[in-house]
C-alpha cells in the first residue's frame, strides 16, 4: 500500500515535468510599472494593446496575479531569488550606483535554469545594484547579472531616471571613450553642468518632483553624472535598443534551450517613446509608452514566429508594480488620462499596500500546455516562478534555496483554481492575502496613483472580503473579529525577517 502510494506521488509529481527533448524556451517580458487596467485584455478600451492581448486570447489571462512588492527592485530580488525581499536589509528601490542585492553565487531564477542546461539572458532594466565596492564604470562592473547565473546580459543599469544613462553590456559600458570616463555621484553633486533644477525651462521633459539633478538627453535625472558622452543613452530610441538585443539573443540561441528575461524600460519615467510612438494613444506619454511596449511585445513574437519557435516557447508577460500616473515628470499622465483606469478599478497603485500595488496583468502563452483563451482566478504570486520555472525545467533547487518560492506549474497551466494559500504584498508595510481575505496592517500606505496620496489606517488595521469588495473600500474587519485575527496571526508569521 505504501509502494503504491509512493509510486502514485511520482506519477503525480512527473506529470508537471516536461522531457528533456520538449523543454520550452522561456521568454519573460517583465514591463515596468504597468498596472492591471493598461492592457486591453483585461477590460479597458481606452488603449489598445493588440500583441498582449494576442498573449491571452492564445494562451492564459490571470485574473489575480500579483508582483511581490509595489516597487521595483524588491519585487525583481523577489522574483530571481524566490526569497521576498523584506527578508533581506537593503532591499528597498535601489539608488543608480548601489551594490548587488543579490549575493553572487546564490541559487536564482537564472542559476537554476542555466543548472538544467538552459542558456540564459537579461536585457533591459536591472535595478538590482552591481559590484561589490564603489563602481568604477570604466572597467569592468562585476559582480552582476552573470554571477547570479545569467550567460548574457545588456543592462539598463536601474532606472530611465537615474543615472548613470548608459548601456551595459557583458560589464563594460557600451561606446564608453576610455578619454572621456564616467564619474557617478548619489549626494555629492560632481557635475558642474547646469542641473535640471537650474536649467528647468530649457528641459525637453520637465521634473515634477525630485529628478532635478545631471541632465541627459535634454532630460534631468536622479544623481549626478560626468563622462561618458558617446555613452550616453538616447531614451526615443530605448525601446529600439533593447528589443534589438533581445531578438539577437533569441537568434544567437535558436537551436538550444533558453530562458531570456527581457525588462523592458517602458512605461517607467521619464516616458519619452520614440517618435513612432509619440502623440499616438490620446493619453499622452504614458499611453504612447504603453503603445510602445506593445509593440516590443509584438517584435519578440515575430521573432519567435520567425524562428518557429514560438509554439514550444513558454511566453510571459506581466509587471513589477501597479501603475503611477506622475512619477516625477510633468508628463500628461493626469491631464490626458481621460477615462482610462490604469488600475482596473483596484484600490492604490505604485507604492501601495491596496491591491493596486501588486496586482499586475499576466498573461502566459504556450500552445503544447495551455488551452487557448483561458482566464485564472487563482491567486499567483511571482515569488513562485523561481521554483516553478525550476519544476518545469528539472532543475533541482536545493533545500535551503528559494524559500517562499514553490511550484505553481498547475497554476500557470490554467489547472489549478484555487493558486497560492497565502501571499504577501511588500509595500513599506506588508498586506496579507489568504483566499478572498485581504489584510492591510495600520499605517500608512499610498491610496491613489498621484505620487502624494497617502491614508493611514488605524489599528489594528484593515481587511477586506475581496468576493465582495474587490475596490477594496468596505472594512469588515469589525464584523469578523476572528478572520481578522487569524490574518493577523499569520501575517505576524509570515513577515518574520
Ligand atoms: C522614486 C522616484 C520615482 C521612481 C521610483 C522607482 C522620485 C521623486 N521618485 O523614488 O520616479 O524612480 O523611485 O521606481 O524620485 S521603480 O519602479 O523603479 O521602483
Ligand atoms: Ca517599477
Amino acid at each position: 500500500m505504501k509502494k503504491t502510494f509512493s509510486i502514485f506521488c511520482l506519477l503525480l509529481l512527473n506529470l508537471t515535468w516536461v522531457s528533456a527533448a520538449e523543454r520550452p524556451n522561456i521568454v519573460l517580458i517583465y514591463s515596468d510599472d504597468v498596472g492591471y487596467g493598461d492592457v486591453s485584455c483585461n477590460g479597458q478600451t481606452t488603449l489598445l494593446t493588440p500583441h498582449i492581448d494576442r498573449i491571452a486570447a492564445e494562451g492564459l489571462r490571470m485574473t489575480d496575479a500579483h508582483c511581490s512588492a509595489a516597487t521595483c527592485t524588491p519585487s525583481r530580488f523577489a522574483m530571481l531569488t524566490g526569497q521576498y525581499a523584506f527578508r533581506q536589509k537593503g532591499t528597498g528601490i535601489a539608488r543608480g550606483n548601489a551594490n548587488m542585492i543579490i549575493e553572487a553565487g546564490s541559487n536564482t531564477l537564472p542559476s537554476l535554469l542555466k543548472s538544467a542546461g538552459y542558456t540564459t539572458g537579461v536585457v533591459g532594466k536591472w535595478h538590482l545594484g552591481l559590484g561589490d565596492q564603489e563602481i568604477d564604470w570604466n572597467q569592468d562592473v562585476r559582480p552582476g547579472p552573470g554571477e547570479i547565473g545569467f550567460d548574457y546580459h545588456f543592462l539598463i543599469p536601474a532606472t530611465g531616471d537615474r543615472v548613470p544613462c548608459v548601456y551595459l553590456e557583458q560589464g563594460h559600458v557600451v561606446d564608453l571613450d576610455p578619454a572621456d570616463p564616467i564619474a557617478v555621484s548619489y549626494g555629492k553633486r560632481i557635475d558642474p553642468n547646469p542641473s535640471g533644477a537650474e536649467a528647468f525651462e530649457t528641459l525637453k521633459q520637465k521634473w515634477s518632483h525630485g529628478h532635478n539633478q545631471t541632465i541627459v538627453n535634454g532630460i534631468s535625472r536622479i544623481g549626478w553624472m560626468t563622462g561618458g558622452e558617446t555613452a550616453r543613452w538616447v531614451d526615443e530610441d530605448m525601446a529600439d535598443v533593447i528589443v534589438h538585443k533581445a531578438t539577437e539573443f533569441i537568434d544567437d540561441h535558436q537551436a538550444e534551450p533558453f530562458f531570456l528575461y527581457f525588462s523592458t524600460h517602458d512605461i517607467h519615467v521619464p516616458r519619452v517613446p520614440h517618435s513612432r510612438f509619440a502623440g499616438k494613444s490620446g493619453l499622452g506619454p504614458r499611453g504612447d509608452a504603453m503603445l510602445q511596449l506593445d509593440w516590443c511585445v509584438g517584435q519578440v513574437m515575430a521573432k519567435l514566429e520567425a524562428l518557429d519557435l514560438v509554439d514550444n516557447t513558454l511566453l510571459i508577460f506581466t509587471s513589477d508594480n501597479g501603475p503611477v500616473l506622475d512619477d516625477g515628470y510633468h508628463d500628461d499622465a493626469n491631464e490626458k488620462l481621460g477615462d482610462h483606469q490604469a488600475n482596473g478599478a483596484l484600490r492604490g497603485g505604485k507604492y501601495s499596500a491596496f491591491e493596486g500595488g501588486t496586482r499586475i496583468p499576466m498573461v502566459l502563452r504556450w500552445p503544447e500546455h495551455i488551452a487557448p483563451n483561458t482566464t485564472s482566478d487563482a491567486l499567483f504570486g511571482q515569488i513562485d516562478l523561481a521554483a516553478t520555472l525550476a519544476k518545469l525545467v528539472g532543475a533541482q533547487v536545493p533545500p535551503q534555496a528559494c524559500q517562499d518560492s514553490r511550484n505553481a506549474l498547475p497554476t500557470l497551466l490554467g489547472k489549478d483554481p484555487v493558486g497560492r494559500p497565502h501571499l504577501i504584498h511588500e509595500a513599506g508595510n506588508h498586506a496579507l492575502r489568504v483566499g478572498k481575505w485581504k489584510y492591510v496592517p495600520a499605517g500608512k500606505t499610498r491610496e491613489h496613483l498621484g505620487p502624494w496620496a497617502t491614508v493611514e489606517l488605524e489599528a489594528p488595521g484593515a481587511l477586506f472580503d475581496l468576493s465582495k469588495n474587490t475596490a477594496e473600500i468596505e472594512d469588515v474587519a469589525a464584523d469578523h473579529p476572528e478572520q481578522l485575527q487569524r490574518m493577523r496571526d499569520l501575517h505576524a508569521k509570515l513577515s518574520q525577517h
